[in-house]
């Protein structure tokens, strides 16, 4: 048997595509055609409310094979820039460390190979490793980073790398720009006070966005020429996305989101992304079909394809 087939509940064999992110054909999906590869890290050991986000990726890869292969906004088959599925990376029972290492030396391989690496989550902490690879590997990087926590502590529960950590530990790598942001501790707070006009930390709360008609054009013009993406999930409305580890009431919505993301495309080159902490709710799939739609999105507005 090849050791690709999959025996499904029903003990009958599925094809090797049944593993693959929206189900694409090999004609589409090899490594070597693929320009986009797909990064599932089910990784889970810090977070710190609603556990099961260890199970994220597989409900993203489950509930992407359902979506219409047509992008009906923007009139294209996005599928074929090609997308490959790897398998999803050993590392259960890891340390953060070497998660956040693993992730650094598969995401600096893909770079290596001229692929589009997208991330699959899993706990946020992963983000550390990639945008350390991407920052060795190419100049005048910044993070755009979605989320309804800062994660700007400097440690938590006793670790640096804690998923509350991220975006401290990325601000030490490259500039990071927050937004969607509306749960804050006051060490952060004090952090954030202190920062300087040189800050390598911008951030759009989401009190900035209902005051601020231009705020989407505010962010792409803090970001640098080469972007790299990082999506919390729980950057959504909880009625939109409840399937997160730690929602938080009054989060963007879906339209808003995506004309951010689209603006952002436009005016930046964005080198790459990942989307975490998706934490499925058993039976109730919206969310994890919303995670795999906003992917393919995404990389419809990166890769346009000419009509
Ligand atoms: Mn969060």
């Amino acid at each position: 048997m090849d050791e690709k087939t999959i025996i499904t509940p029903q003990g009958q064999q599925a094809s090797p595509v049944a593993k693959n992110y929206a189900g694409i054909d090999e004609e589409y999906s090899s490594f070597k055609k693929a320009k986009v590869v797909v990064l599932q890290v089910p990784y889970e050991k810090t977070v710190t409310y609603k556990k099961g986000t260890v199970n994220g990726p597989a409900a993203i890869i489950d509930a992407s094979k359902k979506m219409e292969l047509f992008d009906e906004e923007l009139n294209q088959e996005t599928f074929k820039i090609g997308i490959h599925t790897m398998d999803p990376l050993a590392v259960t029972g890891l340390e953060p460390e070497e998660m956040i290492s693993r992730v650094y030396s598969s995401t600096l391989e893909l770079l290596k190979a001229n692929k589009f690496p997208v991330i699959l989550g899993g706990e946020h902490s992963l983000s550390v490793g990639s945008v350390q690879a991407f920052k060795e590997t190419m100049p005048n990087i910044s993070v755009l980073h979605l989320d309804a926590h800062y994660d700007l502590r400097n440690e938590y529960f006793g670790s640096k790398f804690n998923h509350g950590c991220v975006a401290r530990r990325i601000s030490e790598i490259c500039p990071i720009v927050q937004t969607g942001t509306r749960s804050l501790s006051k060490e952060e707070k004090d952090f954030l006070g202190a920062q300087t006009n040189g800050s390598r930390i911008k951030t759009i709360n989401v009190y900035d966005i209902l005051e601020m008609p231009l705020w989407k054009d505010v962010i792409s013009k803090s970001l640098s020429e080469n972007v790299y993406v990082s999506i919390d999930l729980d950057v959504f409305d909880p009625s939109l996305m409840p399937a997160v580890g730690t929602p938080e009431p009054g989060g963007i919505g879906w339209y808003e989101t995506l004309d951010l993301l689209r603006e952002v495309s436009k005016d930046k080159r964005i080198v790459g992304f990942d989307v975490v902490e998706l934490c499925p709710i058993k039976d109730q799939v919206a969310s994890d079909f919303l995670a795999a739609k906003l992917i393919y999105r995404l990389l419809g507005y990166i890769f346009p394809m000419k009509k």
